[in-house]
């Protein structure tokens, strides 16, 4: 056994994907559902896809389920989307389906990764590339530990055509944006409108019309569309996060051929 050996893998064999990974075509913040789902939409259909994600580990609220009892419920067309995955889901009664929320999320992960995009985990986009206040052309990273250590270090960038803001309720991305050009995007107010309180049904509704491109070079998808356009939150329903994702996958993949 040689620990230099291990150690110079797994450096070696990370460092050669983080540099592939600095300029790619689409860049996705978050690896929730939403953030996961486009990942793998896009990779499989041959874009080149990074996600960065804050967290040690990835998924989001998924793994929650609802207030911790880690189930998910889906639609038809949710259940669908999980069915390309070899999730196994169960009628629960009238339309709604349920699914262990552990074996759906991980599921999409190894979609996303098998697919071919790359999954950075700990690392925090604390800043957006924009230029000249027209348009989103990358991401500013920085170690999740160094930001929770408050230490001064500067960060590092990732050039992508499209960045999709998948960072659920907080919309990360969008406020990043706001506070550094003002309200710009393409909502009611052209700042952030904010999440409205609880309603599945409102919720799932209009999270694919949300999916937009809100500012250029900048789609929202799941969680973060509603929150940014001003739509009700849904709770543990998670179809509507599913249809999103392939959708801001669908808009991403136009913006990137038109160039
Ligand atoms: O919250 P999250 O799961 O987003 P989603 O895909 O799904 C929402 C549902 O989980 C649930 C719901 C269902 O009705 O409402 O909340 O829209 O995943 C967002 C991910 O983004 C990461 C965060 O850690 C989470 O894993 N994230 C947030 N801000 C940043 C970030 C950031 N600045 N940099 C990197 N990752």
């Amino acid at each position: 056994m040689d620990e230099v050996i291990i150690s110079r893998a797994i450096t070696e064999s990370f460092m050669k994907e983080f540099m592939e990974s600095m300029e790619v075509d689409v860049a996705v913040v978050g690896a929730g559902p939403s953030g996961l789902l486009a990942a793998h939409c896009l990779a499989k259909s041959g874009l080149k896809t990074a996600v960065f994600e804050r967290q040690l580990r990835v998924g989001g609220g998924m793994p929650g389920g609802g207030m911790m009892f880690n189930r998910v419920v889906l639609q038809k067309e949710g259940k669908d989307i999980l069915d390309e995955f070899g999730v196994r889901t169960k009628l629960y009664k009238r339309g709604y389906y349920t699914a262990d929320a552990l074996e759906a999320i991980s599921s999409l992960c190894v979609g996303a990764i098998r697919s071919g995009a790359k999954i950075f985990n700990l690392v925090t986009v604390e800043d957006l590339m924009i230029r000249g206040d027209k348009r989103v052309s990358g991401l500013v990273l920085q170690w999740t530990a160094v930001n929770m250590a408050k230490m001064h270090v500067d960060p590092l960038t990732v050039r992508a055509k499209v960045v999709i803001d998948a960072t659920g309720h907080e919309s990360d991305v969008c406020h990043i944006l706001v506070r550094k050009t003002g309200p710009k995007l393409k909502t009611a107010t052209g700042g952030i409108v904010g999440e409205k309180s609880m309603w599945a049904e409102r919720g799932e509704a209009d999270l694919v019309k949300n999916t937009i491109e809100v500012y250029p070079g900048l789609i929202v998808a799941g969680m973060a569309a509603n929150a940014v356009l001003g739509s009700p939150r849904m709770g543990a329903i998670f179809g509507g996060m599913l249809i999103s994702g392939k959708r801001a996958a669908e808009l991403a993949r136009t913006i990137v051929k038109k160039g």
